[in-house]
């Protein structure tokens, strides 16, 4: 039992699966294809004599590699998951886009193939229209009032439309504030974006919203992103700072700017039939473990943001502060692409949306 506890094999996933009850869900829980394509080829602890004497695994992967308070929380959803199921349900994680980029994880979710995983909201508008209000630029002020709304009635509104899609969504977590990276110029304005051929999140109004600005924007999975960056595929792209420098971007981009033009959540969500198939006392632990572990992961990601940005103009790169006025002038070329949207959508949950923000500044 020791010796066997003690045999942390460290293999490329493969194996046979041991889930009672989830076949559908489960099959060949250790023998998920890993995405081999984004250089992720990490090899994956899977303590075998663990997932022997689960009655349940999880096989949960994320975008972000290793090192992002993105994985930081799977591993404390992990960690929580086996300590309160008394190790009834194991749990494996997976960074880096290996077990592929947010949109196939989500249809991966929906068949079952996967258990969890924690994708941008952007990706989420591609199967339920409504989740583009959250990219709606400069919607959020800051970040206490995102938590407050998120975590609140209007939040739990969205999560509840994801049911109908065969996903559970659990919690909010945190992606950030989006900031502008590029390798030709500095960006101090609305004007600098001119011919720019940004990399956007799959998301029709995040393609909008750019063109409006300016830009030539591309939509890209982000398992694709550093190599079109280092090939020049495009000119920039834009995330947290946490994102730009933990996944490496200052070693192909030579300027950032704090445009900060969107807060974007992640959602914490379980593949439907997985969920309704655990025991009510496993579902109220995956629940309290999934909003537990989003507290941890905010608070890691709010924690060192600012010092990534000085992490990244340490590394070389450029930092241009975009003024309050530049930002009212992005936030003026961008309106009539919301106003087209909020239409598009569902202009009263837009108004509601915005009426919770207005309530919880
Ligand atoms: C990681 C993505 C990433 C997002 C993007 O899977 O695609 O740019 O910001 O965090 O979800």
């Amino acid at each position: 039992m020791v010796v066997g506890m003690l045999m942390m094999l460290l293999v490329v996933a493969c194996g046979d699966n041991n889930n009672g009850g989830n076949e559908l869900n489960n099959n060949g829980a250790n023998d998920v294809e890993t995405n081999e394509d984004n250089g992720a080829e990490e090899e994956v602890e899977i303590d075998e004599e663990a997932a022997g004497d689960a009655e349940f695994t999880i096989r949960a992967g994320i975008g972000l590699n290793s090192e992002h308070p993105q994985y930081k929380g799977l591993e404390k959803f992990k960690e929580l998951v086996e300590e309160e199921t008394d190790g009834a349900i194991y749990v494996e994680t997976y960074h880096s886009g290996q077990l592929g980029d947010d949109r196939s994880m989500m249809e991966a979710l929906q068949l079952g193939s996967q258990e969890v995983t924690v994708p941008s909201t952007a990706p989420i508008a591609n199967f339920i229209n409504e989740f583009s209000i959250f990219d709606f630029p400069f919607l959020f002020p800051n970040s206490e009032v995102a938590d407050e709304v998120l975590d609140g009635e209007v939040g739990q509104k969205f999560l509840d439309m994801l049911d109908d899609q065969n996903l559970k969504g659990l919690a909010y977590w945190e992606n950030g504030f989006r900031d502008l990276t590029n390798s030709e110029q500095e960006v101090a304005s609305v004007e600098d974006f001119e011919g720019l051929t940004i990399r956007t999140m799959e998301n029709d109004l995040h393609l909008d919203a750019f063109r409006a600005m300016g830009a030539n924007p591309t939509p890209m999975a982000f398992t694709e992103l550093f190599t079109a960056l280092q090939q020049g595929t495009v000119d920039g792209q834009e995330n947290p700072f946490a994102t730009i420098y933990l996944e490496g971007f200052y070693e192909v981009q030579d300027y950032v700017s704090d445009t900060h033009h969107i807060y974007s959540p992640f959602v914490f969500m379980m593949s439907k039939p997985f969920y309704d198939s655990l025991p009510e006392d496993y579902q109220t632990v995956v629940d309290e473990a999934a909003l537990e572990a989003g507290e941890y992961q905010r608070e890691l990601n709010r924690e060192a943001n600012d010092q990534y940005l000085e992490n990244l103009i340490e590394e070389g790169m450029t930092f241009t502060e975009i003024t309050d006025e530049a930002r009212e002038e992005m936030r003026e070329a961008i309106e009539p692409v919301l106003e087209e949207y909020a239409q598009q959508i569902d202009q009263d949950l837009v108004d509601e949306v915005y009426q919770a923000i207005e309530d919880a500044e």
